[in-house]
């Protein structure tokens, strides 16, 4: 690959790796044809940043206080102005990032609570259509419930995922004693990391971090954790229980991915982001007589719903509408010139999607107030007047067909069937219980269970290391569940499908011909990686044993966007290890300085306290340790060692 970076022991692609190398036909496709058209997207714009700064890359750069930005660890530089060292700096760098992450999922839980309250309270025009969700949830959180109406007992639990998303008292997070088992209590106790909220922790993180602020980078890395477990219990948790509450829980279904799609004689509706709220009502519109109508004037002979990130992920799952890409390909799919509009809530909406689109007169609505495009039309999200925001955006959406430049049109003809809606409940009944899935594992068929999440990078040739890596473990026998934009690429890579258990290992294969199920689980969004979790949870129930010593990975191969860290170290917390692909969120190893040392690239490659904090230190705090590895098919031998040693220490063949 075209660009070397030996201070981290890795390379990065240019354009031409990437179309060599991806397994996702699609995307070669458009890229050759935006670049004909010489139409810029995010890959040009990574090219024009090579080389790298590379100490932003190690993340020793520091730009915390105005007296930065400070380059830390060079050959003349070892401390920032202030006197903070390697450690303090990329550890501070760390939690801010985590924080911001924590903050993000923060937001979109609390956008789904609160419409959540607001329904159980009468005021919207929602239902809630997860009743058992919240009899469970209650008897979670030990609520009395007889003679309450359903709307009284969801008013309770949504108060309670309320309160652990804000709460300044120091009392500990009510989701979290309700669902973690008591060996991770008293082992978070012990560490002192018990969180009292999500916003509680962002706050103490970016107090701690300030100038001037907590200078002993130990005390950084047990906020880290202490924020990690916030982000696990309230924002990924809030968010994943109230979507359910609202909208009820997924069950498996069939479906096709990828944007061949996109259909030319359709209205295209692409819809982006994270909060499911607004599409849901806009779903609900397109199917009105009005918006039916107006398409047809418009000479459409239907519409068409596609998914992008998680919002799309959120639809999928539920409804088996189709997605069609991850971040990196959102300025792809609008350059097929098929997109009449994007709907666009929360996060991961690129600023660079508004040039693309105004290339093809594809409308984009903004409909978070937390997100703006400039010249982009925004109808911001509001509970209490879901249906007539969404029913204005349906009109805008179907309008925008009537003025597409048809001949302009390029959709690749690249699609695959995938199975998607694979929530706990769907999981544990295919399998016929957690009492069943467990033998499975301790027999063998099933030898493992890895979660693959996380977003795209260009710094890797697009989607191949989710692929490389889901393809090697799924010959070894090991189950996959999978979220957020690593579900993209393993959904349309087809191994999301029941027919790819063909390409699994003997005992996974006969297991999933078995279920007509394929070998990796498409769970549903970034948040719904509760569901992975929940799964280890009555796992490890059911065996009686503790999280640390199950046969689980957690893997995060393209880390981009900084929710992703919260990820990983939330699996850290549980005692489940974690796989990070490039060089990213935690650190490898920084380059030690040597005397003679004249320039970065003269550095050995060495340790450094933080690295091995997460790659040897966490083990015997948490039970749980951090593999980097940039090279997927290492990945894959990493992981597999993993869960062949966690199968050893069990006594399991
Ligand atoms: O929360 S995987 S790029 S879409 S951040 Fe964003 Fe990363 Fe994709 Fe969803 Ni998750």
């Amino acid at each position: 690959m075209k660009f070397f970076y030996p201070i981290l022991n890795t390379e990065m692609p240019d354009k031409d790796d990437i179309k060599r190398l991806t397994p996702n036909q699609a995307t070669k496709q458009m890229l050759e044809r935006l670049e004909a058209d010489g139409i810029e997207t995010s890959f040009d714009r990574y090219l024009a940043q090579q080389p790298q700064c590379p100490f932003g890359m190690r993340g020793t750069c520091c730009q915390r206080c105005l007296w930065g930005p400070c380059r830390v660890g060079g050959p003349k530089q070892l401390k920032g102005i202030c006197g903070a060292d390697m450690n303090l700096v990329v550890m501070g760098n760390l939690l801010r990032g985590l924080a911001a992450g924590c903050a993000a999922h923060g937001q979109h839980a609390r956008e789904v609570i609160e419409t959540a309250i607001l329904t159980a309270e009468g005021k919207t025009r929602y239902r809630i259509l997860g009743e058992a969700s919240v009899q469970k949830l209650a008897g979670r959180f030990g609520l009395e419930t007889g003679g309450k109406s359903i709307q009284e007992v969801t008013r309770e639990v949504t108060g309670i995922l309320l309160e652990d998303l804000a709460r300044v008292e120091n009392v500990e997070m009510k989701t979290l004693l309700a669902f973690a088992p008591k060996e991770r209590i008293d082992t978070w106790r012990k560490l002192e990391i018990m969180p009292r909220s999500a916003m509680f922790e962002v706050f103490e993180a970016l107090h701690k971090t300030t100038l001037g602020g907590d200078s002993d980078w130990q005390d950084l890395a047990r906020h880290e954790l202490r924020t990690a477990l916030a982000y696990c219990w309230s924002t990924l948790f809030g968010s994943s229980l109230a979507t359910e509450i609202l909208f009820g829980v997924p069950k498996p279904q069939l479906t096709e991915v990828n944007y061949g799609i996109l259909k030319e004689d359709h209205v295209n509706i692409l819809v982006h982001g994270h909060s499911p709220m607004m599409v849901e009502k806009v779903l609900e519109k397109i199917e009105s007589p009005e918006i039916q109508e107006l398409a047809r004037k418009q000479g459409a002979k239907g519409i068409q719903m596609a998914g992008m990130c998680c919002t799309g992920l959120e639809l999928l799952a539920r409804y088996g509408i189709p997605s069609a890409g991850s971040i990196l390909g959102q300025e792809l799919i609008v350059g097929t010139g098929a997109v009449d509009a994007v709907i666009a809530d929360m996060q991961c909406v690129l600023p660079g999607l508004k040039q693309v689109a105004d290339c093809f007169g594809t409308e984009i609505i903004t409909t978070s107030s937390s997100n703006r495009i400039p010249g982009a039309t925004h109808l911001p999200f509001d509970p209490l007047q879901g249906d007539e925001i969404a029913l204005e955006i349906a009109r805008i959406a179907v309008n925008a067909y009537g003025h597409r430049d048809r001949s302009r049109i390029n959709i690749p003809a690249v699609k695959s069937r995938a199975m998607a809606g694979f929530s706990l409940e769907a999981i544990l009944d295919k399998f016929g219980g957690r009492a069943a899935l467990l033998e499975l594992l301790k027999s063998g068929k099933i030898r493992g269970i890895v979660t693959i999440v996380g977003c795209n990078t260009t710094k890797v040739p697009y989607e191949s290391s989710h692929v490389t890596i889901a393809r090697r473990l799924i010959e070894h026998d090991i189950l996959i569940t999978t979220t957020g934009c690593s579900s993209y690429a393993l959904l349309n890579a087809g191994l999301c499908a029941p027919e790819a258990a063909e390409l699994a290992g003997d005992g996974l294969k006969e297991v999933c011909l078995e279920k007509g199920i394929p070998p990796v689980l498409a769970v549903g969004a970034c948040v719904d990686n509760t569901r992975s979790i929940r799964l280890f949870l009555e796992l490890a129930e059911e065996s009686g044993l503790a999280l640390p010593q199950l046969p689980f990975c957690f893997s995060g191969p393209e880390p981009g966007n900084e929710k992703t860290l919260g990820q990983a170290v939330t699996f850290l917390t549980l005692g489940i290890s974690t796989h990070q692909g490039f060089p990213g969120p935690i650190p490898v190893p920084i380059p030690v300085p040597t005397a003679d040392a004249k320039h970065l690239d003269d550095y050995q490659r060495g340790g450094n306290e933080v690295a091995d904090f997460f790659a040897e230190k966490l083990l015997g705090l948490l039970g749980a340790r951090v593999y980097s590895e940039p090279y997927p098919e290492l990945a894959a031998k990493t992981i597999q060692m993993h869960i062949h040693r966690q199968r050893l220490g069990l006594g399991w063949k």
